[in-house]
């Protein structure tokens, strides 16, 4: 297993569409085991493949909690078949827009199919922290950052906010001492 670099916005990988896996072999089974990981480590609740760079429809998730068993999940191709009327806010982060909360207002409880690590058809039917955070993955498969469910407004000044880091994180990497 190997721990991978969870890249941030305003990278623009993020805003890529993942492509569907034709098949779940040793290679994808690769890429989901160093997504687990690198999530266990950051420490997150959930990962999709494209915050590591990889844009193929992969997501990890564990919403176990502290002292409880560890409960991986490993989902390949999810798609989102049904979604409740009634809704749940949530104080969301995301690993790559990090120490940034807000409130996204999403549907309660959901319904999820996709293929297992083994390459099985599975349907997971979901509700709380489950189904916001299945929901906030799948939106990463299809080029959507929770930040994109705020206002306008909050979105933009989240941006810049990060656009500004990025630039202090390229000029101290190109700094030289023989530049003065
Ligand atoms: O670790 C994470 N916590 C979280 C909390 C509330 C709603 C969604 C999440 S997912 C996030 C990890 C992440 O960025 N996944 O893409
Ligand atoms: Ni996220």
């Amino acid at each position: 297993m190997a721990k991978l670099d969870i890249i941030t916005i305003p990278d623009p990988r993020l805003k890529l569409v993942s492509e569907p896996v034709a098949h779940v072999d040793d290679r994808i089974r690769k890429i989901l085991d160093d997504m687990l990981e690198t999530m266990y480590d950051a420490p997150g609740i959930g990962l999709a493949a494209i915050q590591v760079g990889v844009a193929e429809r992969l997501v990890t998730i564990d919403v176990s909690r502290e002292g409880e068993p560890k409960a991986p999940l490993f989902l390949v191709n999810p798609e989102v078949v049904w979604t409740s009327e009634e809704t749940n806010t949530y104080e969301e982060g995301c690993l790559s827009v990090p120490e940034h909360y807000d409130e996204v207002e999403r549907p309660a409880r959901c319904r999820v199919t996709h293929l297992d690590r083994d390459g099985v058809e599975r349907t997971i039917e979901a509700e709380g922290l489950l189904a916001t955070c299945l929901q906030h993955e799948i939106d990463h498969l299809n080029g959507v950052v929770f930040i994109d469910h705020l206002s306008r407004l909050k979105r933009e000044r989240v941006v810049k906010k990060f656009s500004k880091l990025a630039k202090v994180r390229v000029r101290s990497v190109g700094w030289r001492p023989s530049m003065g």
